[in-house]
């Protein structure tokens, strides 16, 4: 008997079904871009040169937590929900993650360009509200929070998973239903914390407002993802937020964001199959940062992290929090390597080291003098963990005007090919500063 999907037109009682032929060999396949740190790696620039001759970029999860940065023309551009490929006014833009301020923020966003799946869920102001207050009480309960983005990333999450959580395809079918629902999460959250402050009537009155500007925007997501990969040769791409460090599996739990910024949540998040994902891009800062809470073993809390924070002007995009600095950790970027296969890497702002008369990169970790074969999952082995490092010559000189590999110094083709060596990896761009010219590709 012939599946249903592959029946053809018309073969249904209704007759009116479109053919859902699924083509035996993937045709468009999807490149991912992906942060192999703690974030903020440059994933936005990279996804913009990369967005040049797109046609679908794709946010796979994660919301507006994440701070993307793309310089065009000495014009600087931070983008949180929407994906860094919108500046090529051809690309249309898909999100699985909707935030109830969407409306009001994107409304410079034609409805061509931008579609959201049905399937998204909706972050609602008290779970931001929420995720400040939880912040509060582990601060008070255990003497220490997670240093979240307070974004209400976490309990959306949370509500996904206790499967009470709203989406954007209740919210523009029937508005009485949706309200129903709506106060009964809204009551579960106010009842769990009674500070909680909810004006249910006056959301609901907004709600139903963005409900209107948002129809025209819903699109059954898998449906639009499969006419594109099995559609007429398109370039599609997927930008991944946060990263490895901070995917709720495989990150520095608990220190972590709650979606999955690895491989994997590009099936999840988009209903992409495995065999449709294509090239799989790492990018990995020439250096380390961190901002928020959690173990970091080549953290510099001294005179280097100090440079490398002021040179790298390293301050969250979404909080303006100052962030952590350290040596490049490449028993994270293996770990890392390990979980998503990347294909090549992006190297990011190497032209942060350019001052350095030496640089230093961990390559082995050691508990009480017992080599690690490889990343551990338990944070108090993390914090123990004594880093060995390999000492490289710095270059001394500045690399911001280089645009091939042939003319960075010596020392700087050393590290490159360094970091190569280690994790089998090729490194296909490095960046030598903000700008879209400023990326070198090698290959
Ligand atoms: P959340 O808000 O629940 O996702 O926070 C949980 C952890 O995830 C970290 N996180 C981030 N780390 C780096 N960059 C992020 N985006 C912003 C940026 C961060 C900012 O681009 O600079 O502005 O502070 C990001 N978003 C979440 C967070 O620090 C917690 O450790
Ligand atoms: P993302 O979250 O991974 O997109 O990264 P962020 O935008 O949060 O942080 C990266 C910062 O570094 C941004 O300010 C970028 O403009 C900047 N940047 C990216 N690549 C380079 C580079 O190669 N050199 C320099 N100097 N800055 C860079
Ligand atoms: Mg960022």
């Amino acid at each position: 008997q012939t599946p249903l999907l592959l029946r053809e037109k018309g073969s249904f009682s209704g007759g009116q079904v479109e053919s859902l032929r699924i083509p035996k060999e993937p045709r468009n396949k999807v490149t991912v871009v992906l942060g192999a740190q703690w974030g903020d790696e440059g994933k936005g620039k990279v996804v913009d040169l990369l967005a040049l001759d797109a046609d679908l970029v794709c946010r796979c999860q994660g919301g507006n937590n994440a701070g993307h940065t793309v310089v065009v023309d000495s014009v600087e551009y931070d983008f949180h929900l929407l994906p860094s490929g919108v500046l090529n006014k051809k690309a249309v833009s898909f999100i699985v993650l909707a935030i109830e301020e969407a409306c009001r923020k994107d409304k410079r966003m034609k409805e061509k360009r931008l579609k959201i799946s049905d399937r998204a869920h909706i972050v609602f102001n008290f779970h931001q509200a929420v995720d400040g207050i939880q912040e509060q009480q582990r601060q008070l309960q255990a003497g220490k929070n997670l240093g979240t983005t307070k974004k209400g990333i976490g309990p959306a999450y949370s509500s996904k998973a206790a499967r009470n959580g709203l989406r954007i395809c209740d919210l523009v079918s029937d508005f009485t239903v949706f309200e129903e629902k709506f106060r009964v999460l809204a009551g579960h959250f106010l009842t769990m914390y009674p500070n909680l402050k909810v004006d249910i009537d006056n959301e609901l009155q907004q709600l139903k407002v963005y409900a209107e500007r948002l129809r025209p925007l819903v699109t059954d997501g898998v449906y639009f993802m499969h006419k594109a990969l099995t559609g007429p040769s398109k370039k599609i791409l997927v930008e991944g937020a946060n990263a490895a460090l901070l995917d709720i599996d495989f990150g520095t739990y608990p220190f972590v964001t709650s979606s999955n910024c690895t491989a994997g949540g590009v099936c999840t998040g988009l209903g992409v199959p495995p065999s449709y994902v294509g090239r799989v891009y790492g990018v990995v800062k020439a250096y380390t940062t961190r901002v928020g809470v959690g173990a970091f073993p080549t953290e510099q809390d001294n005179e280097v992290g100090n440079l490398l924070q002021s040179r790298g002007r390293e301050f969250g995009v979404t909080t303006g929090r100052r962030r952590r600095c350290g040596w490049l950790d490449l028993v994270l970027v293996r770990y890392a390597h390990m979980v998503n296969g990347f294909t090549a890497i992006a190297l990011t702002k190497l032209d942060i080291l350019d001052t350095l008369p030496e640089i230093k990169v961990g390559v082995s970790y050691t508990v009480d003098d017992e080599p690690l074969p490889s990343f551990p999952a338990n944070m108090d082995v993390l914090m123990r963990v004594s880093v060995t490092y390999e000492t490289l010559p710095g270059w001394c000189c500045s690399t911001e005007d280089v645009r091939c590999f042939e003319e960075l110094p010596s020392q700087a083709q050393s590290y490159i090919r360094f970091i190569e060596d280690f994790l089998q990896v090729p490194v296909k761009w490095v960046g030598v500063g903000k700008s879209r010219e400023s990326m070198i590709k090698l290959f």
